[in-house]
């Protein structure tokens, strides 16, 4: 079975997969619970015991007052039976409820992947469909119209070059004849291009000790000040400490742009007027971070490419006050990049690439193009992980990057 069936059967079986993860995390719980009533029956034991032993002595004593107490005893009993009755019936709804709640969870990703790709499936992935109708047999013509397509859906040249090399390879070696057999083993190579042995990183390097600090780079308008509040936020709801840092200082209202977010999401900002030396407000801002115990700093700063010196200067700046301030910071550079702009998004990242150190890339807005390949293309052409992509305007839209659910995302339909 090729790769990608692989993948949708993960996927379309999603629900029953879900299921049996969590009944193995339920039962995980019983046993934990089983053992915790166990301790408890002993515990209970060794109550009676003593009060069986002091009935005994009052026995002994005063015959005529053992029918009162006792009936209050067993009445006492009865009610703890019943309360734990109650509390197991509580434990049970509690378990369910959970239960559901981690499987809407994991569906409604999927689905987010599946709705924020629509635009890519309707255009370049429906084309490669409509083509395998159109050609049964594989011929040049074929051959030729693929590798529009695929050039079309921004997946770059030179990647669409080399990935056809391979695919007229595999054709003469496996002796492929049919285009609907050929179809399953383009997603299988074009998902290569992107695992192709690398290990997948896409979490967030956390500092282990002191506050994680994120820089945010990336041209105007790429999507970074929203970018920085949705993870802000989802930070938040993991009971980080979060504090932004208004490093745009060129732009009038930039500052007030991510001001306003923290009061939205409830997070924490330090920031100067527009104006300001850039490094000087990230200096200060590290200064409050480590003085208030801030478990990650996230850092918007502005992006003028036009000059790329002025630019470079000034990130090295950052930097610099960065690394004297945190030992080890900035533990990520994300770079931001709007999937619209296609390849015009790759030759920002290859040239902030030569500017400073990026560790990860966020490519926003992938549900406002027809042409979903770009990740691919960022994988071979500038080789550094996405790490997050956006899928829409909402927080939740926001998703960790995962190759698996965007192939299904793409080709679920074909
Ligand atoms: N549809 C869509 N819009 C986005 C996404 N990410 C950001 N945007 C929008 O892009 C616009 C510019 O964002 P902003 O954060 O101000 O960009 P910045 O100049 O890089 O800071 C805003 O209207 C955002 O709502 C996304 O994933 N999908
Ligand atoms: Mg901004």
């Amino acid at each position: 079975m090729g790769l990608f069936s692989r993948i949708k059967n993960m996927f379309s079986s999603k629900e029953e997969e879900i299921d049996e993860e969590l009944d193995e995390e339920v039962e995980d719980e019983e046993e934990e619970e089983l053992e915790e009533e166990q301790e408890e029956v002993e515990n209970t034991e060794e109550v009676e015991s003593v009060e069986e032993n002091y009935e005994v002595e009052e026995t002994v004593e005063e015959t005529e007052k053992i029918e009162e107490p006792k009936e209050e005893v067993v009445e006492e009993e009865l009610k703890e039976e019943v309360q734990k009755i109650d509390k197991k019936a509580e434990k049970k709804a509690r378990k369910e409820a959970k239960k559901k709640e981690k499987e809407q969870k994991k569906l409604e990703e999927v689905r987010i992947y599946e709705k924020g790709l629509t635009k890519s499936r309707e255009g370049f992935v429906s084309r490669l469909a409509n083509l395998t109708n159109k050609y049964k047999k594989i011929t040049d013509d074929y051959f030729d119209e693929l590798e529009e397509i695929l050039i079309m859906a921004d997946i770059g040249v030179n990647t669409v070059m080399s990935f056809m090399d391979r695919l007229r390879d595999r054709v003469k070696h496996e002796k492929i004849e049919s285009t609907e057999e050929l179809k399953e083993i383009i997603i299988d190579e074009l998902f290569i291009i992107y695992v192709n042995d690398a290990v997948l990183v896409n979490k967030i390097n956390m500092a282990e000790d002191g506050p994680t600090v994120v820089l945010f780079v990336g041209v105007n308008g790429v999507g970074k000040t929203t970018t920085i509040a949705k993870i802000a936020s989802k930070m938040k709801k993991e009971g980080k400490k979060v504090l932004l840092v208004g490093g745009d200082t060129f732009r009038a209202g930039a500052v007030l742009q991510l001001e306003d977010w923290g009061k939205k999401i409830g997070v924490d900002f330090f920031g100067k007027e527009q104006g300001a030396d850039p490094a000087s407000v990230v200096f200060d801002g590290l200064v409050k971070a480590k003085e208030e115990n801030y478990d990650v700093v996230l850092i918007d700063t502005a992006g003028r490419l036009q000059n790329k010196v002025n630019l470079m200067n000034e990130l090295e700046k950052i930097n610099r006050v960065i690394g004297g301030q945190i030992e080890g910071g900035p533990h990520e550079t994300l770079l931001v990049i709007d999937a619209t702009t296609g390849q015009n998004g790759i030759s920002q990242a290859k040239s902030f690439k030569e500017i400073t150190n990026i560790t990860g890339i966020v490519l926003t807005k992938l549900d406002g193009t027809a042409k979903g390949g770009i990740v691919l293309a960022i994988k071979d052409e500038v080789d550094i992980p996405v790490k997050y992509i956006g899928l829409g305007e909402r927080e939740e839209d926001l998703q960790v990057f995962d190759i698996e659910k965007y192939i299904y995302g793409l080709f679920k339909d074909l």
